[in-house]
């Protein structure tokens, strides 16, 4: 075995503890697996929050099939589905939904804000809101995943594939960032394989939106994240969500598009 091998491969699984400018270059380059921050938020306002979601008129659920016991509150850019109509829907919901996510948290800063302004911080040529035909993106999805029966099945998550908006081009990576508000004590893990999907895995996955578990390896990071952790990892390679046991897992997310550091990242969901 060569020593370049065994050095790529440990850093690609390493899961770095601490967001600055270098673990999240490192993690936009693929050279670390996740940045996992761990009581990034007050476990008090999450669980409050958590609980605001689960009830919200605004819960609906994710359109394809192995998605579809997902919650989610206001409607992310994937609910599109290349729609005119939906589309519109989208962009004219995006400012008053991302006022009332940081209603919910009021008088605090939400944990999507925050992540947004430490990011706008961190990364060499700051970061914006989302643009798509010069129209504002929604950001800060809740996702709800019901007690026993929810579960994301391996899948990726890739903006190219939702829009050929020209904003989209120069993309070289896509992250994500979850806060997590509400986690149950067993299950709701994040499984994460370090690798994008084949051709043939790519074409089951925008047809239902997941693999079926056992037709892939097992996954090479496995993460159980508590209540008020911040994950942030590539959505491009596969990853996963299992199933959790007696409450619900709330989390809130953002995904962030990077065309390389002399580029702002942009936020949307
Ligand atoms: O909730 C999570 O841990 C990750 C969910 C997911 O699939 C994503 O953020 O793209
Ligand atoms: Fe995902």
């Amino acid at each position: 075995m060569s020593i370049t091998t065994h050095v790529v491969r440990s850093l690609t699984n390493d899961v770095a503890g601490e967001l600055t400018s270098e673990t999240l270059l490192k993690l936009a380059n693929r050279e670390i697996g996740a940045i996992h921050v761990r009581g990034y938020y007050p476990v008090d306002i999450s669980e409050k929050v958590a609980q605001q979601a689960i009830n919200h008129q605004a819960l609906g659920h994710y359109h394809k099939q192995h998605t579809s016991s997902v919650g989610r509150v206001y409607m992310p850019h994937i609910d599109t589905k290349w729609d005119p109509e939906l589309t519109n829907k989208y962009h004219d919901q995006a400012q008053p939904a991302i006022e009332d996510v940081r209603s919910m948290f009021h008088p605090y800063l939400s944990p999507v804000d925050r992540v947004r302004l430490e990011l706008q911080e961190l990364w060499p040529a700051g970061a914006n809101l989302m643009r798509l035909r010069g129209r504002s993106c929604f950001v800060g999805a809740f996702r709800v995943f019901q007690p026993q029966t929810s579960e994301f099945y391996p899948h990726n998550d890739a903006i190219d594939q939702e829009t050929d908006a020209p904003e989209i081009e120069g993309i070289l990576n896509q992250l994500v960032a979850n806060i997590y508000l509400q986690v149950p004590d067993e299950g709701g893990n994040l499984q994460l394989w370090m690798r994008e999907p084949t051709e043939e895995e790519t074409k089951t996955i925008l047809d239902v939106e997941g693999l079926e578990p056992d037709t892939v390896e097992p996954p090479v990071v496995e993460i159980h994240p508590e209540a008020g952790d911040l994950i942030i990892f590539s959505p491009r390679m596969l990853h996963a969500v299992t199933a959790g046991q007696g409450k619900h897992r709330v989390g809130a997310a953002a995904f962030i598009a990077t065309k390389g550091p002399q580029e702002p990242l942009v936020y949307w969901s």
